[in-house]
């Protein structure tokens, strides 16, 4: 499919899917059940993988380009599926064996499923490495014992991609991903948080209770967890980089549309310098950031080292969003502080960005790493 053709799509459905409703569903905490299904049915839950699995067999820009199209109408669709792609979906293509793939990545990328991935917990943000979620081995199963916290998608997911110790003395070199179906006996979720924004979409917690993990679950080899969530997270940088710079869009869209409809002191304040000078800086960021998340997914595609260039597209692009967001706002004044305008709502989805799938103190620490080996 032409990648524009494409794009034009997710706009209209955007505009009449999810537009007329996404302020209720963040009024009241409702998950978009059936726009989700939708989404699935057009295949945008599949986009950058390979035909053969059920997916569209897109690139990663093209990925990038959806999530942020999305995200710019409602961030949290935009991380329903940019969780679902790059969190659950991909480690799965990247790491799973033929087995897996026909068991559970072909319905992740047709979307008759729904990823999630547990990683963080209590003890364990961002020192990802000091989990305490075990799977012990007992003859043909692992033996999960723990709880994941913060878990986007979540209560509404099938399939999860869940790492845990095997052998604890080992830290970052005795942890493995494993893959696990909803409904697995002991296997539960806590009631889902109340959160600040992104609050269509669901998160909750994950609680394992001696849940009989078979072995061929097992994702890649046993004891390599760590790289596989490390490396889920690259991408998944990429993905939250896109949902900001759709946040920033969607932000400056609507302030650029007020600027020249509000009047005072006789003419549009967009004929104030002061506000137009604020929306060249908004237009200036979001260029900025999206050129770094394509840099990312380009370097991803031709299989280049795209760790650092994630990194530096998801703390600028998140920076970014908060920062266009703040200024919208100041660009509707009152109005723009009271609910029911968008602009509201974004200010609140932007913050995220800056936290989940690292922190943008996380990101400064890869990108100092690098600095330090040149
Ligand atoms: N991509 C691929 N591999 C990575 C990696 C990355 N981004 N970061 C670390 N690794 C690898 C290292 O190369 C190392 O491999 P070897 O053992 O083969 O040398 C291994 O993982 C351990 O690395 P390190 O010792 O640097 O691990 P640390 O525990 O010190 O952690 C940080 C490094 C802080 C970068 C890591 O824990 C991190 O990214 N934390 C943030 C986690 C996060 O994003 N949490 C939010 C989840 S929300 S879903």
């Amino acid at each position: 499919m032409h990648k524009e053709k494409l794009i034009e799509e997710v706009k209209e459905f955007c505009e009449k899917e999810i537009k007329p409703f996404a302020y209720e569903w963040d009024m009241k905490n409702i998950y978009p059940e059936d726009v989700v299904k939708k989404i699935a049915a057009k295949g945008w839950l599949g986009i950058p993988f390979a035909k053969e699995y059920g997916g569209m067999g897109l690139d990663t820009l093209t990925f990038t380009k959806v999530v942020e199209t999305i995200a710019s109408y409602d961030a949290s669709c935009g991380a329903i599926v940019s969780t679902h792609t790059a969190l659950a979906t991909w480690p799965i293509y990247q790491f799973g064996n033929d087995f897996q793939k026909k068991k559970y990545l072909i319905d992740l990328c047709n979307g008759n499923k729904l990823g999630a991935f547990g990683l963080t917990e209590e003890k364990a943000g961002s020192d990802a490495a000091y989990m305490q979620t075990t799977a012990i081995e007992q003859d043909d199963c692992y033996l999960l014992n723990g709880k994941k916290i913060f878990i986007t998608n979540s209560k509404a997911a099938d399939t999860y991609v869940v790492f845990a110790l095997t052998q604890q003395e080992l830290k970052t070199k005795g942890i493995s991903a494993f893959i696990i179906e909803k409904g697995m006996p002991g296997f539960s979720f806590s009631e889902p948080y109340d959160k600040m924004g992104i609050r269509a979409s669901i998160t909750c917690e994950l609680h394992f209770d001696n849940v009989k993990v078979p072995k061929e679950n097992l994702l890649g080899e046993k004891n390599k967890g760590f790289k596989i969530a490390m490396s889920a997270l690259n991408g998944g940088r990429i993905g939250i980089a896109s949902q900001a710079t759709g946040i920033a869009l969607g932000a400056y869209q609507e302030a650029l549309a007020y600027s020249k409809e509000r009047i005072q002191f006789n003419k549009p304040i967009f004929e104030q310098e002061v506000i137009s000078f604020k929306l060249a800086d908004m237009f200036t960021k979001i260029t900025a950031s999206r050129l770094l998340v394509a840099d990312a997914a380009n370097k991803k595609d031709n299989n280049e080292d795209y760790i650092v260039a994630a990194a530096c597209a998801k703390s600028f692009a998140s920076d970014n969003a908060v920062a266009v967001c703040d200024e919208a706002l100041q660009i509707f004044g009152g109005s723009g502080y009271m609910k029911g305008k968008f602009v509201e709502k974004m200010y609140r989805d932007a913050r995220i960005t800056k936290i989940y799938e690292g922190t943008n103190e996380i990101q400064r620490v890869i990108i100092a790493n690098y600095l330090a080996k040149q």
